[in-house]
């Protein structure tokens, strides 16, 4: 149990985290290998949005939503004004926007990085339409993930290919309005299996520079190898001023997009620490977007973004209570024991009523995911898009 003056510094914690939901995350999606159609599921860019809203409504904590402009920009720019009415609708405004240059059969051999000059230019001018769109809907960040790569050696140039990204990312961010950021998103492997252009924080990290001053890398925690220590990776790009968002979920095997801390809470932990450690040591907030990047065809999807945007609350609050002023002096002492225990008792502490305080002291249900439950939502929409749902195929995997 915190005590008060723990439970004090918890409600000041949730009082400013807020993470962002993906719209991706709503619809039906699948693997590979197959779909499991959920009748509830939502089937228009409308319905994702409301069923954001409904996370928004229940754990206050989620006010924005990423979007993925080719899923929910049918019409592009042309779309913009019904999307953000959609989403006034729902109580939650449009975040990050996520071009899309994968899907299109043109990007088999890249985007960005393609041989081909008119396929790179195509993909240049969706993400130039991407950085209009944010403009339009005062979005903050316009988030491309690239799968380019290639599955052969010596199958593609390597350094050829870093230059097009240099020249290509440089031309989006001399788009951006000066509150606009472009955030680079690394991944090692999948869907190509030999390289990745964008293989990792370091490749993310140079690209940035390269393309200018409001570019930052996003970390998704799902992009990275098994045994990689990624809080060194925030704690590393927290002191070159370069990291600017993340994609958050938990992993076992390799991207596997599960549920934020279902495998591995305490790195979730250890990735706030180094955050709020940072900040404390600054004074000042730093500028991160926090989104999620799940998508389930196991869990109810409206009830898992509730879970996951609670247990990213329950982790942070955790976070929040780490004593840095102590953690440092055991550190300088290299007191091993107690700088260790010293998380630890933080990780230890449970946090959940001083968080359901906070939710009482807001208004909010105490129990979210009981409270959205008891509201019949669920049943509603499975009657209202459980026909459209049949048979439905996805848009992505
Ligand atoms: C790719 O694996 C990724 O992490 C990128 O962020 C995409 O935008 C997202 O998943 C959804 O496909
Ligand atoms: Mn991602």
């Amino acid at each position: 149990m915190a005590t008060s003056a723990q439970t004090e510094r918890i409600h000041k914690a949730l009082d400013t985290f807020v993470i962002e939901l993906p719209s991706w995350g709503f619809a039906n999606t699948g693997t590979r290998f197959g779909k499991f159609i959920q009748a509830s599921a939502a089937t228009t860019t409308e319905e994702k949005l409301a069923d954001a809203g409904q996370v928004h409504h229940f754990t206050g904590c989620c006010p924005s939503v990423a979007t993925h402009v080719l899923w929910d920009f049918p019409e592009g720019l042309k779309s913009t004004s019904s999307v953000m009415a959609s989403a006034k609708k729902a109580g939650v405004r449009i975040g990050s926007i996520n071009p899309n240059v994968f899907q299109d059969q043109i990007y088999k051999y890249g985007s960005l990085g393609n041989p081909d000059r008119e396929i790179r230019k195509t993909a240049l001018q969706h993400i130039l339409d991407c950085v209009e769109i944010g403009k339009q809907t005062g979005s903050h960040d316009v988030s491309p993930w690239f799968a380019d790569g290639s599955s052969f050696p010596g199958t593609a140039s390597i350094r050829q290919r870093k230059k097009w990204f240099e020249e290509g990312l440089r031309e989006v961010h001399s788009h951006l309005l000066p509150q606009q950021r472009l955030l680079v998103e690394y991944k090692p492997f999948e869907p190509y299996s030999y390289h990745m252009d964008l293989g990792d924080w370091g490749m993310a990290l140079i690209l940035s520079r390269h393309a200018g001053p409001q570019a930052r890398v996003l970390v998704d925690t799902g992009h990275h190898y098994q045994a990689q220590n990624i809080e060194q990776i925030v704690a590393w790009l927290l002191s070159e001023d370069m990291l600017g968002g993340f994609h958050f979920n938990d992993r076992r095997y390799a991207d596997d997009d599960l549920t934020l801390g279902s495998i591995d809470p305490y790195q979730v932990f250890r990735i706030f620490n180094e955050i709020i450690g940072y900040e404390r040591e600054t004074g000042e907030r730093a500028d991160i977007a926090y989104m999620i990047d799940q998508s389930h065809n196991l869990k109810d999807k409206v009830e898992e973004m509730i879970q996951t945007a609670m247990v990213a609350q329950e982790i942070y609050s955790k976070a929040a209570l780490v004593d840095h002023e102590k953690l440092t002096a055991y550190q300088m002492k290299s007191a091993l024991i107690d700088a260790e225990e010293c998380l630890k008792s933080a990780f230890a502490t449970d946090v959940r009523p001083a968080i359901r305080d906070w939710r009482k002291s807001k208004g909010l249900a105490e129990e979210p995911l009981q409270a959205f439950r008891a509201s019949g939502y669920t049943q509603r929409a499975e009657r209202e898009r459980g026909a459209r749902n049949k048979g439905a195929v996805a848009s992505y995997a």
